[in-house]
């Protein structure tokens, strides 16, 4: 059993991994409007895999004998300005679940909750790929500018993105 705090900012945590897939499976959504269908399948894994992140901790929180909580999910955009104007918004995302996962793991060392410490320990090198992943794709959209070919190829690229659990 966690402390009662531990198991709180845990539920919060798991909370907002949902909404993380909630808000990539919006741009999945507006990409497939536009027509960029490599970058809809990019996003639609990404929700894929935030779900996981999700079940992750609420596993965790149940094999610790403690109760899960589940939030309700806060309801994402639907309005972007381009691929650059997504990737922008899905770096400074990453950055804010970086600030979450550090946090937490703060809060487990200052509880001296090694288990949770240890735990947390995947999401700490999650983050770094996470934001690598996001960082590198904004800096492409960034040198192709207005280039459709360009982000054609991109869109192909991106299209060959298969989902591994
Ligand atoms: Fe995108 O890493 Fe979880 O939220």
């Amino acid at each position: 059993m966690m402390e009662e705090r531990m198991i709180e900012a845990l539920n919060k945590q798991t909370n907002e991994e949902f909404y993380s897939a909630y808000l990539y499976l919006s741009m999945s959504a507006y990409f497939e409007k536009i027509g960029l269908k490599g970058f809809a399948n990019w996003m639609r894994i990404q929700a894929q895999e935030e779900r996981d992140h999700a079940m992750k901790i609420f596993d965790y929180i149940l094999s610790r004998g403690d109760n899960v909580k589940l939030f309700s999910i806060k309801e994402p955009t639907e309005k972007w300005d381009g691929p650059l104007d997504v990737f922008k918004q899905v770096l400074e995302h990453e950055k804010h679940i970086t600030k979450c996962i550090n946090d937490l793991v703060d809060l487990a060392e200052e509880l001296k909750d090694r288990a949770t410490y240890n735990f947390l320990q995947w999401y700490i090198d999650e983050q770094v790929e996470e934001e690598e992943n996001a960082n590198e794709i904004l800096n492409k959209l960034e040198w192709i500018g207005d280039r459709k070919e360009a982000i054609f190829m991109l869109d192909n690229e991106l299209g060959q993105r298969v989902y591994s659990p």
